[in-house]
């Protein structure tokens, strides 16, 4: 065998390695899903991944970006969002995790009742009324829970998150029992206990937007599972991005070398 041909198929090795790397990372996205009961990839499309259904839409010019994995959901102003018809899937009345990963690209501002920074919720309007949304406001996290169903307004378990804006970061609500504790990239950044009843509210749920609060940034890889995930799935969540290495450097390069090596062999061995 010559040479070129003996090169040749260590570069189709290593774009199948590179492949199967691609695959890897695809795969690592979301590594825990028993108990998932809604799961948004963001991937072009607004399809629920977990098999139940709760497929999404884009509503006021929403669209997608560059993503913690594959592509985001981006969201620039005015009451973008990704809406999804109400389901009783959303009405946690015992444990629940929500996961996502967020690039927050202004802030922080507002205040913690009047967000910068909606990640997801569900809202029937403004004031005193049936809702539940995980925020950020002043610079803080917060799980908010309000209307009368609940029985009273509170922001639960405020965390300081001011990160870059271009940074990635990993963010989980956990209910257990009724201690509400907030997690950043996999590590429990404030907890906080509720006697709220938790609200079944009747209106859709909405990544990105609620009561006229608006996102400027990227939402990925949004997650709900209706049980309470234990801290060491949660950091597991958390380093998925960093368990695989990027599609990185050695694809790129096999990629090139492939190219070159087809311009070589065409220009030096007559066929
Ligand atoms: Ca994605
Ligand atoms: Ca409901």
């Amino acid at each position: 065998m010559s040479l070129s041909r003996l090169i040749g198929r260590g570069v189709i090795a290593g774009l199948a390695a590179g492949s199967l790397l691609l695959a890897a990372q695809t795969a690592q996205a979301l590594p825990v899903t028993s108990g998932l009961v809604a799961y948004w990839s963001g991937d072009d499309n607004a399809d629920d991944g977990s098999g139940n259904g709760h497929h999404g839409s884009l509503v006021g010019g929403a669209g997608y970006g560059a993503g913690q994995f594959g592509q985001a959901f981006e969201f620039t102003g005015g009451g973008q969002s990704v809406t999804v018809p109400d389901s009783n899937d959303f009405h946690f009345a015992g444990n629940f995790t929500i996961n996502l990963w967020a690039q927050i690209h202004d802030g922080p501002s507002g205040s913690v009742g009047g967000p910068d920074t909606v990640f997801i919720g569900q809202d029937v309007g403004s004031g005193y009324q049936d809702k539940w949304v995980f925020v950020r406001g002043g610079g803080k996290l917060s799980f908010h829970i309000n209307g009368p169903q609940a029985g009273g307004s509170e922001f639960l378990a405020l965390a300081d998150f001011t990160p870059g804006a271009s940074e990635w970061h990993n963010l989980t609500v956990r209910r257990v029992g009724n201690d509400y504790g907030i997690f950043i990239d996999g590590l429990l950044a404030a907890s906080q206990t509720s006697g709220l009843n938790f609200p079944n509210v009747a209106a859709a749920l909405l990544i990105g937007h609620a009561e006229g609060f608006q996102t400027d940034g990227l939402i990925d890889e949004v997650a709900i599972f209706d049980r309470a995930l234990t801290s060491e799935e949660i950091a597991a969540l958390a380093q998925a991005g960093s368990a695989v290495p990027e599609p990185g450097s050695g694809f790129l390069l096999a990629m090139a070398l492939a190219g070159l090596l087809r311009r070589r062999h065409s220009a030096v061995i007559p066929r």
